[in-house]
């Protein structure tokens, strides 16, 4: 995986659910396996998985973009947008070059006989060196340069995702945007920069998934806090150096389906309070028990005067409770 960045180990996908891995190139061409827009594409092998998806491909990156056969046979066109050179290898499937521009690019793989489509974002991160408390303007701080317990998912990062104004909606994932990740800090300032893990993406939409299994349609989940810059961090109050948030690996979530900018009251006992917040930690257990790639960090939060009850989770890769 040459050329990669710290970011991302390769060319990381968010989707929905599982990856499948390269040895189910087979299988996604069985016509189970195309979604209502009558096919499926893989990135780099990944599946993308829901009605868009994105990726994290470092600049001068070449992409394996492939999909599946369509219902009609017909010849489908990958449509990249600037900062992207998309190559046919043959009928569904296509090289697609990276250039060395930071920011959010848009692939849109399209069927022209039934007009069906696929949208993948490409993000692009700009480099970043640590040593430098800032990229173009905003405020980053001090990452600590040792890793904790020499852990590379602790490692500081040499490269951050670049967000433009108007990329502020561009979705990771069918039911999340880059804006819901972004640090609260400098709002005027543009660009913006962040990390997010492709794995916290596909945790929270698995959560969703949970909750809609449980009969709460909830269209997304509210991101109180995303990525945290060092500075802003410590801003805050908080003393951790290492708190997941600095890497893109945690969220405070709560579930707002009425859209008054707190909590629901998840376990219907009237009040808006920690057990809500407890509630939906318990779902998020149910989450880590069945997807051990997304054990991490757990913890239930009261409201105080600032926010309501909400809950922490991260993908630290182990699971710790507090
Ligand atoms: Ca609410
Ligand atoms: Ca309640």
């Amino acid at each position: 995986m040459r050329g990669h960045v710290a970011l991302a180990a390769g060319a990381l996908l968010l989707t929905g659910t599982a990856i499948v891995p390269a040895s189910a190139a087979e299988s996604l061409a069985a016509p189970e396996a195309a979604t209502a827009s009558g096919f499926k594409l893989t990135v780099d092998q990944h599946t993308i998985d829901g009605e868009v998806g994105s990726v994290i491909a470092p600049p001068g990156d070449t992409l394996q973009v492939a999909a599946t056969a369509t219902p009609s046979q017909a010849p489908l066109a990958l449509h990249a947008g600037p900062g992207l050179n998309a190559r046919p290898m043959g009928a569904r499937h296509w090289r697609v070059d990276v250039e060395h521009t930071p920011g959010v690019h848009a692939l849109v793989a399209r069927d022209h006989a039934t007009g069906a489509r696929q949208p993948v974002n490409v993000f692009v991160p700009q480099s970043f060196d640590p040593s430098q408390r800032q990229i173009d303007g905003y405020r980053i701080g001090q990452y600590e340069l040792t890793p904790r317990h020499g852990n590379p998912i602790y490692d500081p990062p040499t490269a951050l995702l670049r967000i433009d104004r108007d990329d502020v909606d561009a979705r990771l994932s069918p039911d999340f945007t880059i804006g819901q990740f972004l640090c609260h800090q400098q709002p005027q300032q543009w660009p913006k920069f962040a990390l997010v893990r492709p794995a916290l993406v596909a945790k929270l939409e698995t959560i969703l998934d949970a909750l809609r299994e449980k009969g709460i349609e909830a269209d997304t989940l509210t991101v109180m806090s995303g990525y945290r810059t060092p500075q802003y961090n410590a801003a805050i109050g908080n003393t951790t150096v290492y708190s997941r948030h600095l890497y893109g690996g945690a969220a405070d979530i709560y579930v707002d389906t009425n859209h008054d900018d707190e909590m629901d009251d998840l376990d219907g006992n009237g009040r808006i309070d920690i057990g809500d917040a407890q509630w939906l930690a318990q779902l998020v257990e149910t989450v880590d028990a069945t997807h051990p790639r997304f054990a991490g960090g757990l913890s239930a939060y009261p409201a105080n005067a600032e926010h309501g009850p909400f809950v922490h989770v991260d993908v630290r890769g182990t699971a710790v409770r507090w």
